[in-house]
């Protein structure tokens, strides 16, 4: 066995089982174990910010880490973007970097970098591993770290030569740390400030807004009548009829101050206190009203859903929560094609069960809206807030969750950051329905540029937003790629396009002209 050999079985033994990669020579040790040790699903992803992508949706619904395989410095950092989302997403990632030999890098050849110094700022946890005989247990410390409550990207940089000397053998799984309980004098203090009669909200993140977390969250709206709330871009929802209903806070911070207004108390769990997603000139980023406490009943490391589960408990809450999202499909319109009917018909035709890996930026408020009554699904927004995630998303998520229908709402110029990841869908067949948002702009912009208080533009900065001359071909695009594509240009093309893909597995792109 070698060190490569070692570090792959000890992945498996500590329940990786899932690789994405893009390798290159230094990885080739590492690359070859892929075949010697069985246990490990490679993916092949043609841009690292589709493999550090796909890790992402992979963790978020698989609820465990997968691995990533990236080759060196310039590979790492052309996954950084993506390993921000991750990390803001408190998603588990082990994140497998090659590097030279030991011995190589005192000549400085052309590949060499501090691959420590770009994993630093996005990573919990950073290692470089240089000896085969602890690569092991450098591999099980990784995934230990990686899964550590709330979960964490965590870096195992990888010599060349720690991968073909000799290892001894592969280690075990380490136990989980974390997370931690949260205590019983914590939980009574909440549940007498929340019989105090004060205008309440609890605002909801990672586990607290799936499952049993949720659940305990509406027996606690039960009893209390406390308004449940979830981060605009909460990494990981469980929404739709059926569900205890959560309101979703508003992107812009002036809207965020008007929906908290009159609040008095806000308790968080695992979640931090809601800001303006930027700074605008004369505009408070800090959106918790004006004397509203902040009560913190678990902060992300510790059992945010055990803590609502107890604190019911202790509240003596009903044994069900008692509101519950009607089903109510909209209908499918006929016409005009524009963010509310592709909305409205992927609403009405989506099945059970569907996880949406959603980047629709500006299409996504008719999407939120409508989807928020329509039949139960899981959504996995832009965690980080850096573009170019939903496709590898999506694609982690299918591998993830084979037998659900995964759907990408996309934005145009979001998608072209990553869409290699349509490659990966058609190689690995994967279930996935991508919606491109043709608007031909960088739509988004166009407002920011007003509300940051720019007085008006000219042709230059006009076109650094627009997306014509030349137009992206979407459907070109995907067909090159190996993905069926077709194109929509009225709301009755495009619920005919989205309902064949509805009825089909394996991977589709519909461009809607919008
Ligand atoms: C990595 C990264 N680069 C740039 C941006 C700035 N940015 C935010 S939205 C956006 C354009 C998005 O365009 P598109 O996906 O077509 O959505 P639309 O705004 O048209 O709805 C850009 C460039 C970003 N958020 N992240």
């Amino acid at each position: 066995m070698n060190g490569a050999q070692s570090l792959v079985q000890t992945l498996v033994n500590c329940g990786v089982d899932i690789c994405f990669a893009n390798p290159g020579t230094s990885e080739m040790h590492l690359v070859a174990a892929l075949d010697s040790v069985k246990g490990l699903r490679p993916v092949l992803c043609l841009f690292e910010g589709v493999a550090t992508g796909a890790a992402d949706g992979f963790g978020r619904i698989a609820g465990k880490p997968a691995a990533t395989l990236l080759h060196l410095g310039p590979g790492l950092a052309n996954g950084l973007a993506n390993l921000h989302n991750a990390r803001r997403a408190a998603t588990p990632v082990v994140n497998v970097v090659g590097d030279h030999a030991t011995w190589h890098l005192q000549y400085d050849a052309l590949l060499t970098s501090d691959i420590a110094g770009f994993a630093r700022p996005v990573s919990g946890w950073v290692h470089e591993s240089k000896s085969a005989k602890l690569a092991a247990s450098d591999a099980a410390r990784a995934v230990q770290a990686a899964r550590a409550a709330p979960g964490c990207v965590a870096t195992l940089i990888l010599s060349a030569d720690a991968a073909w000397n000799p290892a001894e053998r592969a280690a075990e799984r380490l136990p989980d740390i974390g997370p931690a309980r949260v205590s019983a004098d914590r939980i009574e203090d909440v549940a007498r400030l929340m019989s105090d009669g004060r205008k309440t909200a609890v605002l909801l993140r990672g586990p607290a807004l799936i499952g049993d977390g949720l659940e305990a969250a509406g027996r606690i709206q039960a009893k209390t009548g406390a308004r449940l709330l979830c981060d605009t871009f909460a990494p990981h929802a469980e929404m739709g009829a059926g569900r205890v209903p959560v309101e979703r806070i508003p992107y812009f911070g002036e809207q965020v101050t008007a929906f908290l207004a009159g609040t008095e108390q806000m308790i968080m769990v695992g979640s931090t206190p809601p800001v303006s997603f930027f700074a605008y000139p004369g505009k408070p980023s800090w959106c918790v009203p004006e004397g509203c406490e902040l009560i913190y009943l678990a902060h992300p490391h510790e059992d945010g859903a055990r803590a609502l589960q107890d604190l019911a408990d202790a509240m003596a809450a009903p044994k069900q929560a008692v509101s519950r999202v009607a089903l109510q499909l909209p209908g499918l319109p006929t016409g005009l094609l524009n963010s509310l009917s592709v909305a409205q018909i992927i609403a009405q035709l989506t099945p059970d069960n569907a996880i949406y890996a959603d980047e629709s930026n500006t299409s996504s408020l008719p999407l939120l809206m409508t989807l928020a009554r329509a039949r139960p699904h899981t959504h996995l927004p832009l965690a980080g807030g850096s573009i170019g995630q939903g496709l590898p998303l999506a694609v982690g998520a299918a591998l993830a969750a084979p037998d659900r229908k995964v759907v990408c709402p996309h934005g145009d110029g979001g998608a072209a950051y990553t869409m290699q990841a349509l490659w990966t869908m058609a190689r690995e067949k994967l279930d996935v329905t991508t919606v491109i948002y043709a608007n031909r702009s960088y739509a988004i912009l166009n407002y920011e540029m007003y509300r940051v208080g720019v007085p008006g533009i000219g042709d230059h900065a006009r076109a650094m937003l627009d997306l014509h001359n030349p137009e992206m071909n979407w459907t070109q695009i995907a067909g090159g790629l190996g993905v069926e594509a077709s194109r929509a240009t009225t709301a009755e093309e495009f619920a005919t396009q989205y309902q064949s893909a509805m009825k089909q597995r394996g991977p589709r792109l519909i461009e809607a002209m919008i």
